[in-house]
């Protein structure tokens, strides 16, 4: 009876488990290790169903998707101002999301979930026209899109 018990908890955990996928921290700050008003890391892969949630290590930043930088069908998020916000991505693609008050000092940063690399066009479309407003870290965006290629 015990070892039933036991096996059915256990079974139980594996379900939750692989429904609720793998959570990933990214902290947003004022200073990282690869320059000022960055998320780290930037740069991330991970599995449709994976959680991210973005930290408000350091105050005044966000996280928000950026229109355009987002898989067909997949929902937009726009967190709040020094507070944690958490997304779970479904919907596999490239998404790239920004720090709106420090967008313009390239305080982004670019997610793929699975390996569909589909909508990488209208990706670099978006962030050709996104990163003109860039008055520092021009390269970032491009960087990020380029170390996403090759993980
Ligand atoms: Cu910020």
């Amino acid at each position: 009876m015990v070892m039933i018990k036991y096996l059915i908890t256990y079974s139980l955990f594996l379900s939750n488990f692989i429904v609720s996928g793998i959570t990933y921290e990214v902290k947003m700050l004022n200073q990282g290790t690869t320059g000022v008003m960055v998320f780290e890391p930037a740069v991330l892969k991970i599995n449709p169903g994976d959680t991210v949630i973005f930290k408000a290590t350091d105050a005044a930043h966000n996280s928000a998707s950026i229109p355009g930088m987002l898989p067909e069908g997949a929902s937009s998020w726009d967190g709040t101002l020094s507070r944690d916000i958490s997304v779970t991505f479904e919907i596999p693609g490239i998404y790239g999301y920004q720090c709106t008050p420090h967008s313009m000092m390239a305080m982004v940063g670019v997610i793929q979930v699975g390996n569909s690399r589909s909508n990488i066009n209208n990706i670099k479309s978006a962030a050709n026209t996104f990163k003109s407003k860039f008055v520092m870290n021009q390269g970032r965006l491009d960087d990020y899109l380029n170390a996403l290629s090759v993980q």
